[in-house]
């Protein structure tokens, strides 16, 4: 069995999806993702230019080797432009693979350890009062978890994913105006001495049931997140989502020894190199690395291991940015994993991406259902795709008032 080719589409409904579709000589195809938000083009070159030449005429079978000579055979490892593109090829290995056992990639796996998989949606207020609003929503339409942000009284713009003004409920991540990012202001202390009470009276208005999730987006120094983790406390977190950038996993232990409130990190990380520490020191609770841009599912599924040995549970990456295709294979991953956590939902779902990406897949009462058809179960129509082209977005970046560069 051969593989005879391999494409790739870039663009898609309000998002530039990077799609990789690879065919063989039997008829059978599979299909993966390599979107990097805000970087799309990039991995796409990878593949064209790199992997693909290297891909066409190998058996599709062996992705363990396939994943190795891309990742050990290129003398520059790692980054999430190159991980982002081996993990495309590596999730198209593992639908033809699943597909041509005729079985839902689940089953590949391992099997189930459930039935469906907690998910957690994104409520957003500009102030805490439609913050509340939002939350409210989503726990109408069934959510058990529900990550929380708000707009941070006297911060002179927006923060990280909330609206521009009250009464907005479309937090602004990607401007595809063109590729010179916004500026978002920033201010720690004012952030600290809100969030906390904020949190507070969310827990305090919905009651004890409800698992309430808040990502600090990687703004506050170690000492200050050790701080914030140690007053929200009481509030009992289901999770704290980066507190501190984690390029310095040590930096992690002084939050661990101030605070139990639960830590997720690894939405950022391309390798089992950027959280092995963090694992193996038991710094973090929850895992966050999509298979996307961490090597697909035969790198994350190393991961998800290693982090199984010490207490600590997956809670995969499942911002927009990412397309139905990896979804789907976390998806899988999900119904697998022993130490399955829970599970970031937005994409499956608006109209035209189920158009683009017809699937079985789907979320009810908070828990996603993982289609029965064989593969990863989801299909890309390349008619379809043709209605879109590749849009130049960017991420915000933030500053500080005095115009410090700071995260985004
Ligand atoms: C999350 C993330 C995202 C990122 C986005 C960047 O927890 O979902 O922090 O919202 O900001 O994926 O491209
Ligand atoms: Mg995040």
């Amino acid at each position: 069995m051969k593989i005879t080719d391999a494409k790739v589409f870039v663009g898609g409904p309000g998002k530039n999806y990077v799609t990789l579709k690879v065919t063989t000589d039997q008829g059978v195809y599979g299909l993966g993702d390599a979107t990097l938000n805000n970087r799309e083009t990039l991995p796409a070159k990878y593949l064209t230019d790199y992997l693909i030449p290297n891909l066409i005429g190998l058996d599709p079978r062996r992705s363990e080797d396939i994943w190795q000579l891309f990742y050990r055979g290129a003398y520059f490892r790692r980054g999430p432009i190159a991980m982002a593109a081996i993990g495309a090829i590596d999730m198209a290995l593992w639908d033809i693979k699943a597909k041509l056992a005729n079985m839902p990639l689940y089953q590949l796996l391992g099997g189930k350890s459930r039935d469906s998989a907690l998910v957690y949606a994104h409520a957003t207020g500009a102030d805490l009062e439609d913050l509340m609003d939002s939350v409210a929503a989503y726990i109408e339409q069934g959510y058990k978890a529900v990550r929380v942000q708000c707009g941070i009284p006297d911060m002179p713009t927006a923060s990280y994913a909330t609206p521009d003004a009250k009464g907005g409920t479309e937090p602004f991540i990607t401007d595809f105006s063109g590729i010179r990012p916004k500026t978002e202001i920033w201010d720690s202390e004012k952030y600290m001495r809100f969030m906390p009470g904020a949190l507070a009276a969310i827990r305090d208005r919905f009651g004890p049931e409800l698992k309430i999730l808040h990502d600090v987006h990687h703004r506050l120094l170690p000492r200050e997140a050790a701080a914030f983790a140690k007053e929200v406390e009481q509030v009992g977190l289901f999770w704290l989502e980066d507190p501190t950038p984690a390029e310095d996993q040590d930096a992690l232990a002084l939050v661990r020894q101030h605070s139990t409130t639960p830590i997720a990190i690894g939405e950022v990380f391309n390798s089992i190199w950027d959280c092995n520490k963090l694992i193996e020191k038991e710094l973090i609770d929850f895992i966050r690395v999509a298979v996307t841009y961490a090597g697909g599912i035969t790198h994350v599924r190393r991961i998800v291991d290693l982090a199984g040995q010490h207490h600590v549970r997956t809670g995969f990456h499942g911002a927009p940015s990412h397309s139905p295709i990896s979804m789907a294979a976390q998806a899988h991953l999900n119904l697998w994993a022993p130490n399955f956590g829970i599970q970031e939902y937005l994409v499956l779902g608006t109209p035209a991406c189920d158009t683009l990406f017809p699937s079985d897949h789907y979320v009810a009462n908070g828990m996603q259902h993982v289609s029965e058809a064989p593969g990863l179960g989801v299909d890309f129509d390349e008619a379809e795709a043709e209605r879109y082209e590749y849009k130049p977005g960017s991420h915000p970046i933030v500053r500080l008032e005095d115009g410090t560069l700071w995260n985004y």
